[in-house]
């Protein structure tokens, strides 16, 4: 009896140039490309077994089943594209039926803004397709595991990483690749974790929100697409100073486009704008650093690495008593097989 089951690894990553706004909610094509970089260390490890005794798929997360249909029907997306694409190739596999129990750890608080679908359901991808049998190109893992979280098309990949926005209407072109290799640029990403509860509101009702009922959203994404040219410039030439002043930029006009919608979108906590007034006050002072924060209350701390000692002792005394957890990492490879 052949075994259909296989793990993988995919780290998070963390928008310099973010991804929020959809033009097709149903095959997640955003309405502007984005940029990241993926993160060393921090991730989701996944183990996928296609059972025939199973009537539905099942997700078990750090140790816990879990019963939330829209994160059920993200893994589901991706397995049912999986699951035909195995069909057509191999009509006689009998396992391009069955349902798959899917066992994903994460080693970094879940749904804290740290992107953790993005690993989670890039891991999922890679896991699964293995499991299968099939050998797809990079281009189509990232199409698929796009389906299931958008931000999750980019973990696929190594370093420094742009997912186009694409044209065309079935997303076939709306896919992410690595622009630089993680030995590209030696920085180092401080995460403050000021808050590792699971944020109120999804990234995804967030975006719809924003989209329906914010005066701004066309705005943002004009200038969303605008910033990317100077941000991959910016990674290209290594230029820290117009990565510090674009990336600042990019997500400060995010959350204005997420605050300004109805109900209002304010993911962050009163630490989080300290800490905005912090990095702001380090960089005054001559310390390499930018800030950036995803779709909740924590903060992102970029440094140089020559200058990345001097900003974490900052952050230690600033944290000092205040709960919060300071993880360290840097430019990272891509999900792989384990
Ligand atoms: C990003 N975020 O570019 C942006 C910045 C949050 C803020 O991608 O609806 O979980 O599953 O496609 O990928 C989070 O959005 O959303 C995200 P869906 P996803 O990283």
């Amino acid at each position: 009896m052949p075994k259909y089951e296989a793990s993988a690894f995919a780290p998070i990553n963390i928008a310099l140039a973010k991804y929020w706004g959809k033009r097709d909610a149903r095959l997640n094509l955003p309405t502007n490309g984005s940029i990241s970089i993926t993160l060393d260390k921090f991730g989701s490890t996944t183990r996928v077994i296609f059972d025939e005794t199973l009537e539905a798929d099942v997700l078990v997360l750090n140790g816990e089943e879990v019963r939330t249909p829209e994160t059920l029907r993200k893994i589901s997306i991706v397995l049912d594209e999986l699951r035909s694409i195995a069909s057509t190739r191999f009509a006689r596999v009998p396992c391009a039926r069955w349902r798959a129990r899917v066992l994903s750890q994460n080693n970094f608080p879940t749904a804290a803004g740290l992107a953790s679908s993005a690993s989670g359901i890039a891991a999922l991808a890679l896991a699964a397709s293995h499991a299968l049998g099939l050998k797809l190109t990079p281009e189509r893992l990232s199409e698929l595991a796009r389906r299931g979280s958008g931000s999750a098309c980019r973990s696929l990949f190594d370093g420094f990483v742009e997912w186009k926005r694409g044209e065309l209407a079935n997303g076939s072109d709306s896919v992410a690749a690595s622009l630089h290799p993680a030995s590209h640029w030696d920085l180092r990403a401080l995460i403050v974790v000021v808050d590792a509860e699971p944020k109120s509101r999804s990234s995804t009702g967030g975006m719809t929100s924003a989209r329906n009922s914010s005066p701004f959203f066309q705005s943002w994404i004009e200038s969303a697409q605008a910033t990317l040219g100077p941000i991959r410039d910016a990674i290209a030439a290594r230029n820290f100073h117009a990565l510090s002043r674009a990336a600042e930029e990019n997500c400060l006009r995010m959350h204005a486009c997420a605050i300004s919608a109805s109900p209002s979108l304010l993911y962050w906590k009163p630490a989080t704008v300290a800490l905005i007034h912090e990095a702001r006050k380090m960089r005054a002072e001559g310390v390499e650093v930018f800030f950036t924060i995803d779709a909740g209350p924590n903060v992102v701390i970029v440094a140089t690495a020559a200058h990345a000692a001097a900003a974490r002792a900052r952050l230690e005394v600033f944290l000092k008593n205040s709960g919060a957890a300071l993880l360290e990492t840097s430019p990272g490879r891509g999900a792989y097989v384990l």
